[in-house]
């Protein structure tokens, strides 16, 4: 080959060589919209991917290692500049491990045949909210009171806090904050009526305010007993139940 045709080549060849090499890459934020969630919570997981090299990349699979395949949901193409985000909804679970930890790997292709590839990992520490709550007659007070005794428990039987308020608890100060393992024990008197005395409690506990969860698990207790020396009835009404207020 003479010299002058492989600078020949040479001229040919560059141009080529430049046009194959895109610069810059794609990058992945995933946010999610609490930072602790109790079971049963619906959070919010933001996925946002940049295509910031000079060329167009295309989707090959966006993968999550909790919401699964994200290929569908994501644009086929980004151009150079493009900026694609969704939302996806998770409703915790309760054999969700905890922390929940999830990583999405975004990975595209070029005109060209490279690879670029990212990935980032939300993370939301799960809540196990729960207490029991009893109430019973200690017995009838001697007269001349008309009154029985009751004795009312709560324990907070989760792993976090919980914020107390209660209905049918006169001289209990509200509200009463429990932390996890906290046992709260009060005395409740009722009157005697037509044989029988009877409390009933409400009691609704929310989630510290630094979480900012709207969020309420709340139940009722009863318990009756005879005013005349028979045996003590028990009742109680209620389950521990999860409201989550939008
Ligand atoms: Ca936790």
């Amino acid at each position: 080959m003479s010299r002058l045709s492989c600078l020949a080549v040479l001229l040919i060849a560059v141009p080529a060589c430049a046009l194959a090499q895109c610069t810059g890459g794609i990058a992945v934020v995933k946010d999610v919209n609490v930072t602790a969630a109790p079971v049963g919570y619906e959070v919010v997981y933001t996925i946002q991917v940049s295509n910031n090299s000079d060329c167009s990349v295309y989707l090959v699979d966006m993968d999550d290692s909790v919401l699964g395949d994200l290929t569908e949901f994501f644009e086929p193409e980004l151009p150079p500049g493009a900026l694609d985000v969704r939302e996806f909804h998770y409703t915790i679970q309760a054999g969700d491990p905890d922390p929940l930890e999830n990583t999405v790997i975004a990975l595209y292709t070029d005109d060209f045949g490279s690879d670029y590839m990212d990935t980032d990992i939300a993370t939301v520490d799960v809540l196990h909210p729960s207490f029991t709550i009893t109430v019973d007659c200690l017995g009838v007070l001697p007269p001349p009171s008309t009154d029985a005794e009751f004795e009312l428990v709560v324990s907070n039987t989760g792993d976090v806090a919980l914020n107390f308020v209660f209905m049918g608890c006169p001289g209990l100060p509200e509200p009463q904050r429990l932390v996890p393992g906290e046992v709260l024990v009060h005395t409740l008197l009722a009157p005697c009526y037509g044989g029988e005395a009877c409390v009933y409690v409400y009691a609704g506990a929310t989630l510290p305010p630094g979480y900012g969860l709207d969020f309420i698990l709340e139940t009722g207790v009863q318990d009756c007993c005879s005013c005349e020396g028979a045996p003590v009835e028990e009742e109680s009404w209620g389950t521990i139940k999860a409201l989550y207020r939008s």
